[in-house]
């Protein structure tokens, strides 16, 4: 893309660094495939022709707003235009209707105020700065007056900025579509402060993110025939549960509970809190406290965002409740009875404290519970005995709890959150925001993080296919003379993961259904049915890891716990358990089941309903008109004004941005009907209504009358070079001008 096909002694270029990606220099000599090139930063390099691209010596210092309007249009320049804006706090960058956020890392409040949001109003693409507000009011706009439903993804990997725009789109929206005079708690505030409540529930610090999103969500905003907002409808995916008893230096478990470990006074007491260090489910990191945040303020502010969600006090009374007894929970330990390791007991006066302390708040009996901890039904042909757990067995029966009880808990809040906003059955259009967990690599990827890859493979395959896919196919289909641009198409690395037979998710659940599968034959009979594939890779010596190749990079998984996390599957004695409790609340999250659903024999596999709501997703989003904004991580350690180029220019290639900027420029990104072009453009020649006229050579005489060249002619439609449409409503507007004109003098000479 863009490398220059000759070069002459004195040429600006930017040359290939393996450190900062490019660095400038000027072309000092040509020696037949050698150049020498003198760098800015005082070394001489000799380079080949291929490692040069041309670099705007002039371009303007504050680079350019879209991409696409670039001098020179090549990687280097797309990277030193996004590096240059970022300096100067010029966060976001088109590249056509696609918006680029690099995340600043620190507060730019002067972004966000509402004068800046009343300046966006209806502003048009290239009357203001670029901004999450024109993305979220093109939308807007468009659904106004098209009557169809948009949809607006945001992605980027994790800690890129993807959360923070979410709610920037949606404080806009709410700001557009808001309705001032109503009286109480308005429908948009309601669904602005979900935000935090969820956030409160579903984030935690991670490696790479101190905010990050633990859960996926999609919020839809209805809108009712006056464009005002009436409803809304938050849809989450597969919330991380291992987090709730697992955690590695430098993470943090769920916000939720170093919140309450910092609550006010009574309720410490109340609950029997403390030092959030006290509690194995916080202390297996040394990480409790985040860098300007303070948790008590957040305790506070997450309460009140719970009143105006409508989530009752006595309800919140409950939900820490849980919070609470959850940590009680994790400091109960097992150990054995003297000469007795095939069973488990309390191990001392610490762990009956916190039993105590967990039944007390789950309002259960403290018996009950240990022997739900410790003890497991099994059935004989000849009777139903009681078989004790070693202290491994009771170990996990306590984290199995610990997880079942805090995600049924968060779907809880969903649920409210959804009911007391409520939906309008009457709302034709919808708004619908997505902000899904980004790309994550890190040193051990489990489960999860294989759900998460596969969503963000997914996301990715609907932007190829809306930039490139439906750009291509028009272009074929109008036999017009294209070039085929190539792009890395994604699909074979969904084909390895959820095909219906034999892609991963599926034989995973064969594996969950067979009793002696172990994550060792699980991850044998991967080996064995993707020798050949390209996107799968069996690392040396690796008895149950393997290698995805995604399409933003190789992702290591480790298969050990991936059996365990694909089932969803209360154990009995927790479901009765908690079923039984007395308070109304948490008897609420367990419902008594059927006998048939709560057989052990009936698995029912996470992976695939994940998969399934994935589909159900995309089928969403294919009925909407998409717009997409790609966040970019400017460094890996989270500071303000640290640009990372090779970093950034990374996640530009697997964002597929740079492939986007060239079919953009390389192809016509305007296409008009004839019928639409010559409705619309006939006033510049009129001449070519008179009569029968051929609808193809009325547009092409229009166009050469405009004095464009370059435009090309399809079966049905006039394709045009991105500036060109805007020369002939020009053009139009000129000769509307001189019509008006000509029209007050007549009327002037009469009177
Ligand atoms: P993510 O949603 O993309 O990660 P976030 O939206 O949580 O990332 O952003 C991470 C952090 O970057 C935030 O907590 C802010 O500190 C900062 N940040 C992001 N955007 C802005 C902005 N526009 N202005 C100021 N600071 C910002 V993940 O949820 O981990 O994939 O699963
Ligand atoms: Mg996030």
């Amino acid at each position: 893309m863009g490398v220059p096909e000759t070069i002459d002694v004195g040429s600006h270029v930017w040359l290939e660094d393996s450190e900062l990606a490019w660095v400038d220099g000027i072309v000092f000599s040509v020696k037949g495939h050698d150049i020498e090139v003198q760098t800015s930063d005082g070394r001489t390099v000799v380079a080949k022709l291929s490692e040069l691209h041309s670099r705007d010596a002039e371009s303007p210092a504050g680079g350019v707003d879209d991409m696409t309007n670039l001098h020179y249009l090549n990687q280097a320049e797309v990277l030193h235009n996004l590096a240059t804006r970022f300096q100067i706090d010029e966060i976001y960058t088109y590249t056509g209707n696609i918006l680029i956020a690099v995340n600043p890392f620190q507060a730019l409040s002067h972004l966000y105020e509402p004068s800046v949001m009343e300046r966006y109003k209806g502003a048009k693409m290239g009357d203001q700065t670029p901004h999450v507000f024109t993305i979220a009011d093109i939308a807007y706009r468009a659904m106004i007056s098209e009557g169809k439903s948009n949809s607006i993804l945001v992605s980027g990997e994790s800690g890129a900025g993807k959360t923070e725009t979410t709610k920037n789109l949606m404080r806009y929206l709410a700001y557009l579509g808001g309705n001032s005079a109503a009286e109480g708690r308005t429908v948009e505030q309601q669904v602005l402060e979900s935000n935090p409540v969820l956030e409160a529930f579903g984030n935690a610090k991670t490696a790479r993110n101190n905010n990050s999103s633990r859960f996926g969500k999609f919020v839809e905003i209805q809108f009712d025939n006056c464009g005002r907002i009436s409803g809304a409808a938050i849809r989450t995916y597969l919330l991380e549960r291992s987090r709730v008893c697992q955690i590695s230096d430098p993470e943090r478990n769920y916000h939720c509970f170093y919140l309450l470990c910092a609550a006010p006074k009574e309720e410490i007491e109340k609950y029997k809190l403390g030092d959030p260090k006290s509690f194995h489910y916080l202390n297996q990191s040394n990480c409790y406290e985040l860098v300007g945040v303070s948790d008590a303020n957040n305790y506070l502010a997450t309460r009140r965002a719970m009143d105006v969600v409508g989530i009752s006090e006595e309800e919140q009374e409950a939900i820490f409740r849980v919070v609470a007894a959850i940590l009680h929970l994790g400091n109960i330990d097992f150990g054995n009875e003297e000469g007795d390791v095939e069973s488990s007991v309390l191990k001392d006066d610490d762990s009956k404290f916190h039993l105590q302390m967990t039944a007390n708040l789950l309002r259960c009996d403290p018996k009950s519970l240990e022997d739900a901890l410790c003890k497991r039904k099994m059935i004989t042909p000849d009777d139903v005995i009681k078989k004790s757990l070693d202290t491994g067995g009771a170990t996990i029966s306590r984290d199995g709890l610990a997880k079942t009880i805090y995600s049924r808990l968060f779907d809880w809040l969903v649920d409210k959150i959804n009911v007391s906003i409520g939906q309008d059955p009457k709302s034709k259009c919808l708004i619908g925001v997505l902000d899904i967990y980004g790309f994550e690599s890190f040193q051990y990827n489990s489960f999860e993080q294989l759900c998460i890859n596969y969503t963000n493979e997914k996301l990715q395959q609907h932007f190829n296919q809306h930039v490139f896919k439906s750009e291509q196919t028009e272009y074929t289909k109008e036999e017009i003379d294209w070039r085929y641009i190539e792009f890395v198409d994604n699909q074979d690395v969904l084909d390895l993961i959820e095909k219906k037979t034999g892609g991963i998710i599926a034989l995973l659940d064969e594996a969950c259904l067979v009793p002696k599968s172990t994550h060792e034959t699980f991850a044998q009979k991967l080996y064995q049915t993707f020798k050949d594939h390209k996107r799968f890779i069996k690392p040396k010596l690796a008895r149950s890891e393997f290698t995805i190749v995604h399409y933003a990079g190789e992702v290591l998984y480790q298969s050990e716990q991936f059996l365990d996390k694909n089932k969803d599957y209360v154990v009995p004695e927790h479901q009765n358990l908690l079923s039984a409790s007395e308070c109304s609340f948490i008897q609420r999250l367990f419902p008594l089941l059927s006998e048939e659903t709560s057989k052990p024999s009936k698995f029912s596999s996470i992976g695939s309903r994940f998969k399934l709501q994935l589909q159900q997703l995309m089928e969403i989003l294919n009925s909407t008109d998409p717009h997409f904004i790609r966040c970019v991580k400017p460094n890996h350690v989270l500071k303000p004004s640290i640009f990372e180029n090779l970093y950034v220019m990374q996640q530009l290639r697997s964002g597929g941005v740079l492939e986007a900027i060239r079919i953009k420029c390389d192809g016509y990104p305007a296409h008009k009907n004839f019928d639409e072009f010559i409705n619309r453009y006939s006033i510049i020649a009129p001449e070519v209504l008179t009569g029968s006229y051929e609808e193809k050579v009325a547009c092409k005489w229009i166009l050469e009358k405009s004095e464009i060249t370059q435009y090309q002619i399809g079966t049905t439609k006039v394709f045009l070079k991105g500036n060109q449409m805007a020369e002939l409503d020009a053009q139009r507007a000129k000769v509307y001008r001189n019509s008006a004109t000509a029209i007050q003098r007549k009327v002037r000479t009469r009177s």
